[in-house]
């Protein structure tokens, strides 16, 4: 190379980069920097007309927001439907006779890349169906609890979410890794059942063009060029959760009119999408969900929509990217998911250091969401603020349980 040519691209290179990143702007923890926005109204119509009662409520505004949410946000799901059918994996008791574990496999019809593994914890000493709280888990279900009968995931899992001691597959190092974060001891006492799923067994959480997971198994055959309105990750694990819930249905120890669906981060996100696309769940709680869940985009503040789309760009869907710096132009905000909860009961959760995710951006969503809680005569919307870091806690479960107890 001459000399020349080295200092061109010398000079070229931080121009590559500043274009690269000319999308972010830089990342705003300034209160007196978030711009000012009006938030779209949850309880008016796209056209201006008032929503006035309940049952417009229910036939207008919430298939109009819904069908927003998938056209700018999170992306259709598919309307077709495929064969899952559900075999048993293996079935013990579990913490000295307190509780039933098993595993069972949904095969979803043509998923090449393995089924989809439910671990159920059912308490034994409730009498007939237990209420249960459902979640998605991030390094796989053995990750969940030291048990070593739990099977080992065999499935990808990328190293962020597997918190970088693992990198692409599951070893005996993880196994019972996030169990702080799983008091399942605790759940089962109190009378619940806990059912699981690795969120990678449905979709694993990188991009690749959607050739993995569940996405060839549902989107349209022929491939071709992807609509912009087309379903991403968060699509793809909601509507994984949706089929967790369907084997609950026909489950004997689960009571499938009692799930309560939690996430965390991410799998907040996912669990206020699945809520709002499938109104079987009973009751919804998002903790530290953030950018893409339950804070309000308009504000800025921590994780952008410019940010998270170029970080993780098959979350969400394609049009969500052209909202990049230009959030005040999108239709929807994120109180009106909370929203498309109501009138079923949603605990948002949030941490004071957690400012990537935007605390005071989810209390302000909330409080946008609750007018339509209001109207449909419901006092079941909380948002909790607790000090510490991004992460599930002891004392969130006591939170969540007491939630729980009260509203489900
Ligand atoms: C971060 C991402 C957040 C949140 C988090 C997680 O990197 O920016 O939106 O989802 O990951 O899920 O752990």
């Amino acid at each position: 190379m001459t000399i020349a040519r080295y200092l061109l691209l010398l000079a070229l290179c931080p121009l590559v980069g500043g274009i690269a990143r000319a999308q972010d702007h830089p990342v705003n923890y300034d209160e007196a920097k978030v711009p000012a926005f009006d938030l779209p109204d949850p309880l008016v119509m796209e056209d201006g007309t008032p929503v006035e009662t309940p049952e417009q409520w229910r036939k207008h505004r919430r298939p109009e927001l819904l069908r927003l949410f998938e056209e700018h946000v999170y992306g259709r799901t598919p309307k077709r439907s495929v064969e899952v059918s559900a075999r048993m994996i293996n079935e013990c008791i579990a913490f000295g006779g307190l509780a039933l574990r098993r595993e069972f496999d949904l095969s979803v019809a043509g998923k090449s890349d393995g089924p989809i593994r439910l671990l159920i914890y059912s308490p034994r000493a409730v009498e007939g169906p237990a209420p249960a709280f459902l979640a998605l888990n991030f390094m796989g279900n053995h990750s969940i609890q030291p048990d070593p009968e739990i099977t080992l995931s065999t499935q990808w899992i990328g190293s962020r979410a597997g918190h970088g001691i693992e990198k692409n597959r599951a070893t005996e190092a993880s196994r019972g890794r996030l169990s702080a974060r799983w008091p399942v001891e605790r759940i089962l006492a109190r009378g619940y059942a806990v059912v699981t799923v690795y969120y990678g067994d449905i979709d694993p959480d990188f991009d690749d063009g959607f050739a993995n997971g569940v996405h060839p198994a549902l989107d349209p055959e022929g491939g071709g060029e992807r609509k912009p309105n087309e379903w991403g990750s968060i699509g793809a694990w909601a509507w994984g959760l949706s089929r967790a819930l369907d084997f609950l249905v026909e489950d004997e120890w689960v009571d499938a009119s009692r799930v309560a669906l939690l996430g965390h981060s991410r799998l907040g996100k996912t669990a206020l999408w699945a809520g709002a696309t499938d109104e079987r769940f009973a009751l919804v709680i998002s903790n530290n969900s953030g950018c893409g869940g339950a804070a309000l985009s308009r504000r800025c503040f921590g994780e952008t929509v410019a940010r998270i789309n170029r970080v993780f760009p098959h979350w969400f869907c394609e049009r969500f990217r052209s909202y990049n710096n230009q959030e005040s132009r999108l239709p929807v905000d994120q109180h009106q998911l909370i929203a498309l909860i109501a009138p079923r009961p949603v605990l948002i959760c949030s941490a004071e250091e957690d400012r990537w995710a935007d605390p005071l951006g989810e209390l302000l969503a909330a409080r946008a969401a609750a007018p339509v809680f209001r109207f449909l005569d419901s006092a079941s919307l909380v948002h909790r603020l607790r000090p510490g870091k991004h992460d599930v806690t002891d004392e969130d479960w006591t939170a969540y349980l007491e939630f729980a107890d009260r509203e489900m």
